[in-house]
């Protein structure tokens, strides 16, 4: 169910009957029927809308990412197996699943739970993050240290698309090529970065899903138009004018990894299904995901920029606008990009380089004024 406005979203918590039964070392996920998965990511989403409208936080990301929580957890053996989040932002179903539902009311509040996954939290957050693109890299080790000692462990990086341009995640992808270490990195690829994408990659990923779906149109027209004859034949040339047609996850597949994909990231039976494959597959695995940035929240779906992290939201105040309440003071960012544009307009030295979030860094301003 898609939650369109702001007055849908759950001020009271919603009713979770599978979600409640659950216990929070995860004992019974992995027995659960594929139905009964679709009803639990349907119940977290509702429980993940519920609990961030009331504190505020990171949401578009987390809202993505619930039926890849679900199948992970039911597919591997949490906290044995290691699932290592990049960024950790989008890890607030996570936190839900994990033992910590009943504290998601203190997130990012003194001595409550961290926004990002800490290792001091729970044996479920494997690595201590904050900076993307570290996940590739620390999951290598995890997998390459696992397999020193002779333990039985499957170790699962998760990255975004925005994460994954990062330096170090190349870095990694191109030592675990040679490596060859038993791991799998999800690719989650929502075209999204904190703002929109930029950069040769983005259009690498765009180019793979416009290949997946001519391919699958393709064929389709292959059936229809082979019956008619000169048809087929004046398709073909038609075709032969199309450029930029590329395999899916050939650039990976060079630097040594076996790709899948692209799947959709919400088809939770068929992620299941997947994983359950890869999972005993050896050496490094790749699998790429598209998924919804914000999915489920249609506000957010609509503007993934503006609700990739929102204030605490007050419905009862703002029942007639899905316009998150505004913060009393200005944040230190917008304070810090105002002086920025102030310094840049009587210097012209002075550049403005973005950690690939202008919004976050309160560097829309410049942008816009001095491009
Ligand atoms: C080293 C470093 N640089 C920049 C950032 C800012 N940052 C936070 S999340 C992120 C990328 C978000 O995009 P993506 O990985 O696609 O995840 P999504 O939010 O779309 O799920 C960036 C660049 C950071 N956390 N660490």
């Amino acid at each position: 169910m898609i939650v369109g406005m702001i007055e849908d979203l759950p001020t009271v918590r919603p009713s979770t009957p599978l979600l409640d039964s659950l216990s929070t070392d995860l004992d019974g996920l992995g027995q659960l029927e594929s139905h009964e998965l679709v009803r639990l990511a349907e119940e977290l989403r509702h429980d993940l809308l519920y609990s961030v409208a009331g504190t505020g936080g990171h949401f578009g990301a987390g809202l993505g990412v619930v039926e890849l929580t679900v199948a992970l957890h039911h597919v591997f053996n949490t906290p044995h197996d290691r699932i290592v989040w990049d960024v950790g932002h989008q890890t607030y179903p996570h936190k839900i699943l994990t033992g910590r539902r009943d504290r998601m009311g203190s997130m990012r509040q003194i001595e409550g739970l961290s926004g990002f996954p800490k290792r001091s939290e729970s044996p479920f957050d494997t690595f201590g993050v904050g900076h993307s693109s570290t996940s590739i890299s620390a999951a290598m080790g995890m997998a390459l240290a696992a397999q020193k000692q002779g333990i039985d462990r499957k170790v699962i990086a998760v990255i975004g698309d925005g994460a994954i341009t990062g330096g170090m995640a190349f870095e990694a992808l191109a030592h675990a090529g040679h490596e060859r270490p038993n791991m799998l990195v999800i690719l989650n690829d929502n075209q999204m970065s904190i703002g929109h994408n930029t950069g040769g990659l983005a259009t690498y990923f765009a180019k793979i899903w416009a290949s997946k779906t001519y391919t699958a149109l393709r064929e389709g027209s292959k059936k229809i138009l082979g019956h008619v004859r000169g048809a087929w034949d004046l398709a073909k040339k038609t075709e032969e004018h199309m450029k930029g047609m590329v395999a899916p996850g050939t650039m990976f597949e060079e630097l040594g990894w076996h790709y899948i994909g692209p799947l959709d990231g919400h088809d939770l039976p068929q992620l299941v299904s997947t994983l359950k494959v890869m999972a005993d597959l050896k050496g490094p695995q790749f699998l790429h995901i598209r998924t919804v940035k914000g999915k489920g929240f249609a506000p957010a779906e609509r503007d993934p920029v503006g609700y990739h992290a929102i204030n605490k939201l007050e419905p009862a105040k703002a029942a007639k606008s899905a316009v998150p309440v505004k913060p009393k003071a200005p944040k230190y960012q917008d304070v810090f990009g105002q002086w920025l544009c102030d310094l840049a307009k009587v210097d012209n030295r002075v550049v403005g380089i973005t950690p690939a979030m202008c919004e976050g860094s309160g560097m829309v301003q410049i942008r816009q004024t001095i491009p």
